[in-house]
């Protein structure tokens, strides 16, 4: 039987400016799926990269005094140094000025152009440098301006090769109304069936060329020299390049990916991309997955453009590696906006992490030291133990059922429902009590909150990545699966415990937000 297989990929990051905090979401959430399918034993690939031509590269290359090489160098590996410091765990990283890039978008243009679904022509249309693509003035905010860049666009008129979209537009629209849940969630649906009505309806076709007069950092057209590939166009096929398209082995196995986005990028994944896809005879993608914005300051996008973004080397420094994962997975509700603040983030961190999850393995790992020197084997189940294989049953099943449907911050809210439950018992069952009055029982309570504990960790470890399993190490218990069922799955061992990892510190802020 074949392996099952499970592939994702990050949007491909422009190096106009180095990762922020926007990235880094986009790329654990990727990265927590990851792990997460890995964990059941699928085989994975994940993918993410850099999107490194076009207007707005050779500007910020200008800007810093640097040839567009050497920029897109430094920044892609800007982004690549900053996934390697937070454990990414991608298979591969493109670049959009690899070889093996141009390639496969040289090939798919030839194929197209073959076919007659490119075409040459003139347009004039208001141009964002921002977005790189033309606005319709539905897309303008009330200003005129980029509702993303909040910058007017350019009027631009020039010739270029054209896209023959509407061709496929009707195709895809029927595909994806007899396939809604392509789009995830659903609300995106909506938002791209009215986007394709609007396109069909204006007819036009899209622009895959930038004259190279204007634009020279591109992917140059393997019919017409004069013209260089439209960034989007270019970037898009970065997903089917990297793994080899059209024969390469991997590109076998993992074709087709799921993608993940902000909702920023819809109208390329969700239109663009899609009918270019079936001009070339290429299968659809998978999924759709988009995500909302993280809000800075004012509650706005946080975006390198608005100078409010945040440094994900620094967020790692100040707040720790798995702290930092769990703040973004726990408190983004995906497909919904999310503020980040100091106050949300304390508020989140101290709750969830130092109090709920760090009080319980405190307290007790350190009975467990005093009254007993470390972990036994062979000791008989408590009596809370019953209700506690049910829930831990319940909720692993909840866990499940939400990391298959994208929802992270679910899947962590079902474990901590049992964390919660352990804190309750200890406070019911008072072990420090037993240990005077009722030592028979002590024993037994302290194994089944271990056995809880290592439940939980079990589960917790796609986000936890490095004090989870420190943890588990400490306790050294072992578990048949590595997402156990239940706590009947969880074998304590014998195991003197005299120190284990810090656990999370709590987070002190000033009364005033400072976002
Ligand atoms: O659009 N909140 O690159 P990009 C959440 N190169 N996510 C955010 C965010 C925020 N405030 N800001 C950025 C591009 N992101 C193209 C993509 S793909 C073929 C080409 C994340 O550097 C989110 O994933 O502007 C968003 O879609 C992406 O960064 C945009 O990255």
């Amino acid at each position: 039987m074949k392996e099952k297989t499970f592939s994702i990929t990050t949007p491909i990051y422009y190096v106009n400016a180095k990762p922020h905090l926007g990235h880094t979401y986009t790329t654990i959430a990727c990265d927590t799926l990851s792990r997460y399918h890995r964990t059941k034993g699928e085989k994975v690939f994940f993918l993410t990269g850099t999107d490194e031509h076009g207007d707005k590269i050779v500007k910020a290359a200008e800007a810093a005094g640097k040839t567009a090489q050497e920029y897109t160098d430094e920044i892609s590996g800007l982004f690549r140094h900053a996934w390697e410091e937070l454990h990414i765990t991608n298979d591969d990283f493109i670049r959009t000025t690899e070889e093996r890039h141009k390639n496969v978008v040289g090939q798919v243009l030839t194929k197209l152009h073959n076919k007659g679904d490119i075409y040459l022509s003139s347009y004039t249309g208001k141009y964002c440098f921002g977005c790189e693509r033309y606005l319709t003035d539905k897309e303008l905010d009330e200003n005129g301006h980029c509702p993303d860049h909040k910058i007017p666009p350019e009027l631009i008129e020039e010739s270029n090769y054209f896209f023959r979209m509407q061709k496929y537009l009707p195709v895809w629209k029927e595909m994806l109304a007899k396939n809604p849940e392509i789009i995830y969630p659903e609300r995106y649906y909506n938002e791209v069936m009215g986007v394709i009505d609007e396109l069909i309806k204006g007819g036009e076709d899209l622009s895959i060329s930038r004259p190279r007069s204007r634009l020279t950092w591109g992917i140059e057209l393997p019919f017409d020299k004069e013209y260089v590939t439209y960034v989007w166009f270019d970037a898009l096929l970065n997903y089917v390049s990297a793994m080899g398209y059209p024969d390469g082995q991997v590109y076998g196995e993992f074709w087709p990916a799921t993608h993940m986005i902000a909702k920023d990028i819809l109208k390329p994944h969700a239109v663009y991309w899609p009918t270019m896809l079936l001009a070339a005879e290429i299968p659809l993608y998978s999924r759709l997955l988009v995500h909302g914005y993280w809000l800075g300051w004012g509650d706005v996008k946080m975006s390198k453009s608005l100078g409010n973004a945040l440094d994900p080397h620094d967020l790692k420094k100040n707040l720790g590696e798995d702290a930092l994962r769990f703040f973004l997975m726990r408190e983004m509700n995906f497909g919904q906006d999310a503020r980040f603040s100091e106050d949300v983030l304390s508020r989140r961190l101290n709750t969830d992490l130092a109090n709920d999850l760090g009080n319980l393995v405190q307290r007790t790992l350190s009975m467990l030291k005093k009254y007993f020197g470390g972990t036994s084997a062979d000791i008989p189940p408590h009596s809370m133990e019953a209700d506690l294989t049910a829930l831990s049953r319940q909720k692993g099943k909840e866990f499940h059922e939400a990391m298959d449907n994208y929802q992270i911050h679910k899947a962590i809210e079902a474990i901590f429902e049992i964390v919660r439950y352990l804190n309750g018992s200890i406070e019911s069952h008072k072990p420090w009590a037993m240990a005077k009055t009722n030592s028979d029982e002590l024993a037994p309570f302290l194994q089944s909150l271990l056995k809880g504990i290592v439940f939980a960790l079990s589960y917790l470890q796609i986000v936890l990545v490095n004090k989870a399993p420190e943890l588990l190490d400490a306790i050294d218990a072992k578990t048949e699966k590595s997402f156990p069922k239940s706590v009947a799955d969880i074998v304590i061992q014998k195991k003197e415990i005299t120190e284990w990892p810090m656990l999370f510190a709590r987070i002190e802020t000033n009364a005033e937000e400072t976002a």
